[in-house]
């Protein structure tokens, strides 16, 4: 069946995903059905980038839209703090400044309770292992969308190596472009490019075979 959602997103109508959020809202969809679908579209919108049928202003019009969504669902996405003593790093990598997908991940994150120190964008290596080290974080989330940046997640994890910190945190990156050869070329634990699977992740590494999916 196509989602009319996802296809408003790549149509960039923003009234159109505004509305139809709001009834997915009104519906019982969940928050993560709703930003998946408007991932998807948003995917679209890429890849009519690459194709020049897009131009810049249209990814930065996605951007606005995908700003709206998430201002829509926040209200909706129940707090938690049952997580409180997991501390989490999190950045997008060095030349790379897109956030949108890092920042879903750490509302959703915080929103369950996780304490998130987020680094911000285009993060050199030696500051997300000073965070690492500073923070004592069990979780690394390094956030990567431009395919040409992939090289510094690798510096990261050899950093950590360097710096006796390995051990300590599990690596876990997403974005657009990674995949399985991504996960083995940088020394990565675990890779996500959608949030359920990211979910996934967290839940898998911290043991909580239940529950914490529900809430969002
Ligand atoms: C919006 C957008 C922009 C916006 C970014 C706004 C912002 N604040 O982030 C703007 C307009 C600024 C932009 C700029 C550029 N962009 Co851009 N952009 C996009 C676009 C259309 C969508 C990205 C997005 O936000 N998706 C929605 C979010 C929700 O999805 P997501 O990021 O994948 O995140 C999800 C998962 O991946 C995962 N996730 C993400 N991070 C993490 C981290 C962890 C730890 C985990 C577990 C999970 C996780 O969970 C998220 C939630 O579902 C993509 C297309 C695409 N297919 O991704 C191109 C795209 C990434 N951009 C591209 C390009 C080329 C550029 C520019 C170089 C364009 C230019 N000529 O200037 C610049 C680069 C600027 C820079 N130095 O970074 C290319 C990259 C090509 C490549 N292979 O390297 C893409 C793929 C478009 C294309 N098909 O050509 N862009």
């Amino acid at each position: 069946m196509e989602d009319e959602l996802q296809r408003a997103m790549a149509d960039l109508d923003e009234d159109e995903t505004l509305r139809l959020v709001e009834e997915r809202i009104l519906a019982g969809y969940s928050s993560v059905e709703i930003i998946e679908s408007c991932r998807r579209g948003v995917e679209i919108v890429g890849e009519k980038y690459s194709d020049s049928h897009y131009y810049l202003s249209d990814l930065i019009m996605s951007e606005e839209i995908l700003k709206e969504v998430m201002q829509a669902l926040e209200p909706h996405i129940p707090i938690n703090n049952s997580l409180n003593g997991v501390s989490i790093v999190m950045g997008t990598i060095e030349g790379d400044i897109h956030d949108l997908g890092k920042n879903i991940i750490i509302y959703l994150l915080r929103s369950s309770g996780f304490q998130v120190h987020d680094l911000g964008v285009d993060v050199r290596p030696e500051r997300f292992i000073q965070a690492v080290s500073e923070t004592k974080a069990s979780i690394l989330g390094i956030s990567v969308l431009l395919s040409f940046c992939i090289g510094s997640i690798k510096k990261v994890v050899d950093l950590l190596v360097d710096a006796g910190l390995r051990d300590q945190v599990k690596v876990v990156i997403g974005g657009y472009p990674v995949n399985q050869q991504v996960k083995e070329f940088t020394g990565a634990d675990f890779y996500a490019n959608d949030v359920t699977e990211a979910l996934r992740i967290y839940r898998q590494i911290l043991e909580l075979d239940e529950g914490m999916s529900k809430r969002f």
